[in-house]
């Protein structure tokens, strides 16, 4: 069973929007040295959406080759097609991921049929574990438990859910009508929420330059030390609300930028930050310690 903080990989990305190799083992290890727990690999975060099939097969073989077994990986295989997801899937399987997951498929309004069947199709092809994604403010589908437990019950290789949704109530729901599953917190703003709900552990993008303050939140919360959980959720919330302000992807990667990792930009449409964003993220790294 997986738990504890797993970090949504960002992809650095040189000038001309290509993989930057160089940075992504940086970032990998100084993650590994904040002691995350495990990383979750292509997802909404490394912009999987605005790649390639091609490019996103290479990204799950460079993150592999990188970190290779030192801690659980998992990797987003989700695509609006089910073609995509399928291969993307085989290939996570044949680079030795723990993991997949995967979005629903989106644009089309797909019905509750063709998402249930686009799911067994992404489990029989990947063989592994698979996460349902649930982001329903990206992709308009919402999982209840009852849509999950029929999935979960029509293969047993689903294993869990990566919960991007402020609906806290739902974690409880997930956790006491499946047994075994396990559910990870996918906003970093509701993180303790989410494990005082029964979150197993979290996933998420701040977790890239804050896993330390995460890791020592989600240790605190497991002994008991809820003030201590407390504050450390209070002054991320204080940082991830500058962050949605200016470009939640583009705040990180300035922020990696800053402490020397070269993180590159944001992939077309999103659009560079701001300079007052870039003073707002100087103004965070002068205020708090990472
Ligand atoms: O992977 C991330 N979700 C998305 C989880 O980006 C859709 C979160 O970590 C958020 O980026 C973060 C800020 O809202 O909580």
């Amino acid at each position: 069973m997986m738990n504890g903080i797993f970090t949504a990989l960002l992809t650095p990305f040189n000038d001309d929007y290509s993989i930057n190799e160089k940075s992504l083992e940086k970032l990998i290890e100084f993650n590994l040295s904040s002691g995350v727990n495990g990383f979750y690999v292509g997802g909404s975060t490394s912009e999987a959406m605005l790649m390639r099939v091609d490019e996103r097969k290479r990204l799950l073989e460079l993150v592999k080759s990188i970190v290779g077994s030192r801690v659980p990986m998992i990797a987003h295989v989700g695509a609006i097609s089910t073609i995509d997801a399928e291969e993307l899937a085989v290939k996570a399987k044949n680079l030795g991921y723990d993991a997949v997951s995967a979005v629903a498929p989106f644009y089309y309004s797909f019905g509750l049929d063709a998402v249930k069947q686009y799911y067994l199709d992404v489990a029989k092809s990947a063989d592994l574990p698979v996460y349902i994604y649930n982001f329903p403010a990206g992709n308009g589908f919402g999982l209840t438990a009852d849509i999950a437990k029929s999935i979960f019950e029509s293969d047993s290789r689903f294993a869990g859910i990566k919960h991007t949704s402020n609906d806290l109530f739902a974690i409880r729901q997930f956790k006491d009508s499946i047994e075994n599953i396990t559910v990870f917190n996918g906003y970093d703003e509701i993180c303790l929420a989410g494990l005082s709900m029964g979150a197993d552990g979290a996933i998420g993008s701040t977790y890239n330059f804050m896993g330390k303050r995460f890791v020592k939140l989600y240790n605190s919360f497991k002994s008991g030390n809820i003030a201590e959980a407390e504050k450390l959720q209070k002054e991320a919330c204080e940082i991830i609300t500058v962050m949605c302000k200016y470009g939640v992807f583009q705040c990180e990667k300035e922020i990696l930028t800053l402490m020397g990792i070269d993180m590159g930009p944001c992939r077309k449409p999103f659009l560079p930050l701001s300079d007052e964003g870039k003073a707002a993220v100087k103004d965070i790294l002068s205020k708090y310690e990472f």
